[in-house]
C-alpha cells in the first residue's frame, strides 16, 4: 500500500511469505513486474556484520539514493525514518514479512529496534549503486525530481 511521499510497503497480507522467499511465486512476479533483476541478503547484528558500528551509523546518517531503495525484511525488525513534505521525520516500522521502497531522492535513515537484529533482501533494478549521499545533498537530479514529484501531488 501507498504510504506517504511515494513510499510503498506490503507485508504478508499482500501474499508474500518470508519463510518461503527462496521460492515464493508472489515475490518473483513483483520482482517481474518491477524488474527488480538484483537481489542479495544482508544481516544486520553485532555478531554477523562485519563493521557493525561503523555501518550502524551510517545507515542512521541522513541520506539519500540516485536510485529507489526495496528492501524486503525476512526476519528481525527495524525502523526506516523518512522526511515527509515538510521536512519531519516519520518513522516507519518494518518486520519479518515486509516489503518497503523509497523513491529516489528522499531523505531517510534506517536503525534497528531492540531485537538489534534484521535480515533483509535488497532488490534492485539491473546494477546496484548503493552510494549514500549524506544531506545535504539537494542539488542532485535526483532530489530536484523528487521535490517536483511532492510538489505535483500538494
Ligand atoms: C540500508 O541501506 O539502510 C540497509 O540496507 C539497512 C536496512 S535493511 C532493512
Ligand atoms: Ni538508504
Amino acid at each position: 500500500m501507498q504510504l506517504l511521499g511515494g513510499i510503498t510497503r506490503r507485508g504478508g497480507n499482500g501474499g508474500l511469505d518470508a519463510d518461503k522467499y527462496e521460492n515464493d511465486p508472489e515475490l518473483e512476479k513483483i520482482r517481474k513486474e518491477r524488474h527488480y533483476s538484483w537481489m542479495d541478503i544482508v544481516t544486520i547484528s553485532r555478531e554477523k556484520l562485519p563493521d557493525y558500528e561503523e555501518k550502524i551509523k551510517m545507515f542512521y546518517t541522513e541520506h539519500l539514493h540516485l536510485d529507489e531503495e526495496i528492501r524486503y525484511v525476512l526476519d528481525g525488525s527495524g525502523y526506516f525514518d523518512v522526511r515527509d513534505a515538510e521536512d519531519r521525520w516519520i518513522r516507519i516500522a518494518v518486520e519479518k514479512g515486509d516489503m518497503i521502497t523509497l523513491p529516489a531522492g528522499i531523505y531517510h535513515r534506517f536503525t534497528l529496534d531492540e531485537q538489534n537484529y534484521v535480515k533483509a533482501m535488497r532488490l534492485f533494478v539491473g546494477e546496484p549503486v548503493w552510494t549514500a549521499h549524506n544531506r545535504p545533498a539537494d542539488h542532485l537530479e535526483a532530489r530536484g525530481r523528487y521535490m517536483a514529484f511532492l510538489a505535483q501531488r500538494a
